[in-house]
C-alpha cells in the first residue's frame, strides 16, 4: 500500500486543529501507521525542505515551522501521496476550495497549517527523515475488506 508523509505544521497544532485533521484521514479510509509530536532541529527542517533553500520565504519558512511542535504521521491507503494532497487543499489556502483541510481552516500561504508528501518517491525519503523503522506500525486495518475490493 502507498505510504504519505503528513505533518500538522505549528499553527494546526496551536490552533486545536490535530483531531480535525486526523479525523479526515480517518474517514476517507486511509491508515495510520506512525504518528509523533516533534519539535525538529533548524538542521532537520532544512533537509525536509532542502528544494526551496534558494527560495526568498525560506528562512521564514524554517521559522515558522520551528514556533511549536509538529505532529508528524504516517498514512496509508491507495493512492495516499496524491489523496492526502487532495484532503489537504491546494498550497495556498487562497485557492483552497471549501471542505479541503486548508480550504476550511487557513487563509494564508505561510500559515497554511500542513504538509503532505507530494510523490511516492518524496513521501519515502520524507518518512525515513522523520522516523525510525521501529516507530512505523504493520497492522491490518480491521475494515479493509470494507473499503478494498
Ligand atoms: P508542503 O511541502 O508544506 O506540503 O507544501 P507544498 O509542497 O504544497 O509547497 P512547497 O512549494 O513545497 O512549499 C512548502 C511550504 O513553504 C511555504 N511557502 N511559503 N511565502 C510563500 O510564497 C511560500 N511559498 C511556499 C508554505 O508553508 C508551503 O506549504
Amino acid at each position: 500500500m502507498e505510504r504519505t508523509f503528513i505533518a500538522i505544521k505549528p499553527d494546526g497544532v496551536a490552533r486545536g486543529l490535530v483531531a480535525k485533521i486526523i479525523k479526515r484521514f480517518e474517514q476517507r479510509g486511509y491508515k495510520l501507521v506512525a504518528l509523533k509530536m516533534v519539535k525538529p532541529s533548524d538542521a532537520h527542517l532544512r533537509e525536509h525542505y532542502a528544494d526551496l533553500a534558494g527560495k526568498g520565504f525560506f528562512n521564514g519558512l524554517i521559522e515558522y515551522m520551528k514556533s511549536g511542535p509538529i505532529v508528524a504521521m504516517v498514512w496509508a491507503g491507495e493512492n495516499a501521496c496524491a489523496g492526502g494532497r487532495m484532503l489537504l487543499g491546494e498550497t495556498n489556502p487562497q485557492s483552497s476550495l471549501p471542505g479541503s483541510i486548508r480550504g476550511d481552516y487557513s487563509l494564508t500561504i505561510g500559515r497554511n497549517i500542513c504538509h503532505g508528501s507530494d510523490s511516492v518517491e518524496s513521501a519515502e525519503k520524507e518518512i525515513a527523515l522523520w522516523f525510525g523503522k521501529d516507530e512505523i506500525c504493520d497492522w491490518e486495518l480491521p475494515v479493509h475488506s470494507l473499503l478494498y475490493e
